[in-house]
């Protein structure tokens, strides 16, 4: 039977996030992509499926409105697209792995690979067919916001079935748009001109002093807060936090979890992150999920020779995202089971 769906229509304001979406410029994309994501959302519902938002990637933050420099944030987006096709039931090997060169330079499969190949395949034609992934890019972290709380909203009546895995690398800091000057700040001191920003008045966030550009960002507000408490109040929520300092990552970690209520923060160093992922959890356990090492680090092409069997030239045996998705199925299925409300 189709159940009846009702998605809101847009987002409600609520006056602390208010500030934040009525002083940032709206996405040109954002009503094309909640149009697609809507759609994708209700047929889903209809029957009665899980959906899961994963973020991935980098989140820019863009010094000029005519934006020739940026500051970024790290992520190859790995983490997220590699979850994604396990939450798809897809992942088995990166697609480069079974492709070579033959003798006349062209890439070719790898016979020894042609099944598993054949199964990737088939498994992504099968997603597409049955319209299990969509796919919305973004590059600004007020891209990602907007995005964020749109989405949140219009995945709400999935209740405990929506699921948001927050793997994108989010700064902390940004250029608000009423500091952001138009054109392209002027490195030489002939050109240095104080460029009018906005009808605020208020000086620029990035500006040359002298030889010196001097940048001043704002926090980015505090999204988590807002998707835990206001946007997805019954979905389960995974973020991931990412630092370089061994000794304060679960700390860190623990911290978020504190701060935000949400379900489970995955910890991970910036070095190891392959390797090695910590889950805090809300009633503080820790564990530790860790590969072992795997076949030697070969070159895509086959052609040049293995590098030396060191530790560092070897990969994980198995990629770790094929070891959390499956225990994040697990949580959401004890998060709809209880129908728990924070
Ligand atoms: C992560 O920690 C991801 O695991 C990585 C993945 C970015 C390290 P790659 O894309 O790397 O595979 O190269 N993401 C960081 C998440 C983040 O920025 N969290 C924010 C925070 O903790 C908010 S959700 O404040």
């Amino acid at each position: 039977m189709v159940k009846e769906i009702h998605i809101p229509n847009g987002v409600r304001a609520n006056n602390v996030d208010m500030e934040y979406f009525e002083s940032n410029p709206k996405p040109a994309n954002l009503d094309a992509h909640s149009t697609l994501a809507r759609t994708f959302i209700e047929h889903h519902a209809e029957q009665n499926r899980r959906v899961a938002l994963v973020t991935s990637g980098g989140t820019t933050v863009p010094l000029e409105n005519q934006t020739v420099r940026f500051i970024d944030n790290f992520s190859a987006g790995t983490r997220g697209a590699t979850s994604a096709e396990y939450f798809l039931e897809s992942g088995t090997n990166c697609f480069l792995d079974y492709m070579m060169f033959n003798d006349a330079g062209t890439v070719v499969i790898n016979t020894k690979y042609q099944h598993q190949m054949g199964d990737v395949l088939a498994k992504y034609t099968k997603a597409r067919k049955e319209n299990a992934l969509l796919l919305l890019p973004f590059t600004t972290v007020n891209e990602y916001l907007w995005y964020l709380r749109e989405l949140a909203m219009l995945m709400q009546p999935l209740g405990p079935k929506s699921l948001f895995y927050l793997a994108a690398a989010v700064s902390d800091f940004f250029v608000p748009a009423e500091r952001m000057v138009e054109h392209k700040i002027q490195s030489s001191e002939e050109f240095h001109v104080r460029q009018p920003n906005g009808t605020t008045g208020q000086p620029p966030a990035a500006h040359m002093e002298g030889k010196q550009l001097l940048i001043d960002l704002d926090p980015v507000p505090k999204f988590l807060k807002l998707l835990v408490d206001r946007w997805a109040p019954q979905s389960m929520i995974i973020s991931f936090k990412l630092e370089t300092d061994p000794s304060i990552l679960a700390e860190k970690a623990r911290s978020a979890l504190k701060k935000y209520s949400h379900h489970l923060v995955i910890g991970n160093l910036l070095n190891t992150r392959k390797w090695e992922v910590v889950f805090v959890s809300a009633d503080g356990g820790e564990k530790w999920l860790r590969v072992p090492a795997g076949r030697r680090t070969k070159s895509v092409s086959g052609l040049l020779p293995d590098t030396p069997s060191t530790e560092e030239s070897r990969e994980p045996a198995v990629e770790i995202e094929s070891w959390i998705v499956p225990e994040i199925e697990k949580l959401q299925t004890e998060w709809i089971g209880h129908g728990e409300q924070r």
